[in-house]
């Protein structure tokens, strides 16, 4: 069994193909890890080369994302991270002016499993929404960008923390595409993670958990 009928299915913007090879790679016993990221992953990778390259458009794009996203919901019950035990509540969200929530998705998934609660704001979200739902308990907020032109955005959210007297108690991690380590620092963040797992490892340690 190889990955390569979940990547032409995700290409394809085939999502109904794309349930089938994704659950025919579970039933083969791959581990989702392999499957997301030498199928999905890829794939979308794929997908941002060929629209650079001009030979995709928005529509396609759209239509494989929305064929990764139905292969990713196969695969959510099994991301959870097993032997790993933690809590805490997750405040995640895409930042402003950003629409882009596949990476975002995972993000939740993965810390979802990782036994977090996470409350997703959904995309294009205002810093203030940030704060108001992090205002309820929460030890974390997760912000993703996928722009270079939104993730200065994210300096927002930092700055409205700040304002409303939060900032001490509440974790600021950022993670999509344009984002790096350095980025984070710069603008004040408590952490960067370059993916989902990674994202889990950070939050937790983060949380003492
Ligand atoms: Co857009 N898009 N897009 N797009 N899109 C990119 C990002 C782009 C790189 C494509 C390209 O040019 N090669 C480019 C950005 C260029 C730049 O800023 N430098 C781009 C552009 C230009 C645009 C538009 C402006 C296009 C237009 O309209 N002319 C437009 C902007 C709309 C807006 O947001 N306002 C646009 C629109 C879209 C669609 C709506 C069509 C669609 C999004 C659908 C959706 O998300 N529901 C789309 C897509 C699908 C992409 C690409 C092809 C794929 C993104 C993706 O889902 N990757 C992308 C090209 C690419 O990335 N190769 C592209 C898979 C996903 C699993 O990875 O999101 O990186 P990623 O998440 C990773 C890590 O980054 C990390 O973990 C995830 C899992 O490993 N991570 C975090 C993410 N968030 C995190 C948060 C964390 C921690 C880790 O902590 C909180």
């Amino acid at each position: 069994m190889t990955l390569k009928s979940v990547y032409d299915a995700v290409l394809a913007g085939d999502a109904d193909g794309a349930k089938e090879e994704v659950q025919a790679a579970i039933n083969a016993g791959l581990s989702p890890e392999k499957i997301l990221n030498e199928g999905l992953i890829l794939a979308m990778s794929e997908v941002g080369q060929l629209f650079e390259a001009g030979e995709y458009f928005v529509p396609e794009m759209l239509i494989a994302a929305r064929a990764m996203q139905a292969g990713l919901g196969l695969l959510k019950p099994h991301l959870a991270a097993e032997d790993v035990k933690s809590s805490g509540k997750v405040v995640i969200g895409t930042v402003k002016g950003d629409l882009h929530d596949i990476g975002k998705n995972l993000v939740g998934m993965m810390l979802e499993g990782a036994g977090f609660e996470v409350v997703d704001l959904g995309t294009d979200v205002d810093p203030a929404k940030f704060i108001e739902e992090a205002k309820n308990g929460a030890q974390v907020i997760g912000i993703s960008a996928l722009l270079t032109t939104t993730m200065n955005n994210m300096k927002q959210v930092i700055a409205a923390a700040e304002e409303a007297g939060i900032r001490e108690d509440v974790k600021i991690v950022i993670g999509g595409a344009p984002v790096t380590d350095e980025y984070a620092q710069q603008i004040g963040a408590d952490g960067f993670a370059p993916d989902a797992s990674s994202a889990v490892r950070l939050v937790q340690r983060l949380v003492g958990a």
